[in-house]
């Protein structure tokens, strides 16, 4: 609807899950031509994490929203193209809704055997198969036949390679915890940029607890939640070069 009332935005169908369903990013710019650097979301990787697709439409709202009125969003608009996806594994979010409240994986057929679904945030190349992760189609963590094997990853892999050296932060979207995470997600390996990182996981989160008084820790996956191998925040920072990629998980 927005993309078709409002000039800013515009939307693309980036890829089609195992279902058929269409994924799709959205972009806000006041400018396509001019090539900017780019802020890059994916919402709702886990199905059953329902605030994250609303977040990914709350930002692209208040964006939308504030452009012309509001100077900081104005000049953060006019800095940076926004790219959204706000329903990152569509299959797995219509069975959340249709069949079982609580399913996290996509809902891929895992051959021989009758348990459905890859954790898509397993199935990123960075450190594949390791650590955090299960050969086993059952389990929740199931990491899928080989890294980018399931339509939903590949569009993801796909959308941020196509903007390569433009996008300066990606965020992955997840719920619950109110941690604010960065690399190495695969090891306890600390990023040579650390230091850089923290400094900006600092200023998001400050900015968090003086806007809602919520606060989040923050630091790489691994020193602060647990080792998770093959996601999306490893595979933005270590195969795609941006830096500023980070996993928030929302608060409850
Ligand atoms: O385990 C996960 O995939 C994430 N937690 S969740 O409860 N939403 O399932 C954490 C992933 C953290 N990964 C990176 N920072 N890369
Ligand atoms: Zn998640």
């Amino acid at each position: 609807d927005l993309a078709s009332t409002n000039p800013l935005v515009s939307t693309l169908v980036a890829g089609t899950s195992v279902e058929g369903r269409q994924i799709v990013q959205a972009t806000i710019s006041s400018d396509r031509s001019a090539n900017k650097p780019i802020a890059w979301f994916d919402c709702i990787i886990h199905a059953r994490e329902w605030i994250t697709a609303a977040t990914c439409v709350w930002i692209i709202d208040t964006i939308t929203s504030g452009y012309g009125t509001d100077a900081e969003i104005t000049a953060l608009v006019d800095q940076y193209d926004w790219k959204f996806v706000p329903v990152a594994n569509p299959d797995g979010y219509a069975n959340s809704w249709s069949n079982d409240r609580l399913w996290r994986k996509n809902r891929a057929i895992n051959s021989g055997s009758a348990c459905v679904g890859v954790d898509l945030n397993r199935n990123f190349p960075s450190g594949f198969g390791g650590e955090g992760s299960s050969n086993l189609p059952c389990s929740e963590t199931h990491h899928g036949v080989s890294a980018l094997s399931e339509p939903e990853s590949q569009t993801l892999d796909a959308l941020i390679a196509a903007d390569r050296g433009r996008v300066k932060a990606a965020i992955s979207m997840h719920s619950y915890s109110q941690l604010w995470l960065s690399s190495y997600s695969y090891s306890s390996a600390l990023p040579v940029e650390y230091p850089e990182m923290m400094n900006a996981m600092k200023a998001g989160v400050d900015a968090l607890v003086a806007t809602y008084g919520t606060p989040y820790e923050y630091g790489s996956t691994g020193t602060v939640l647990y080792i998770a191998s093959g996601t999306t925040t490893d595979h933005y920072y270590e195969n795609e070069g941006v830096v500023h990629s980070y996993t928030i998980e929302l608060r409850d």
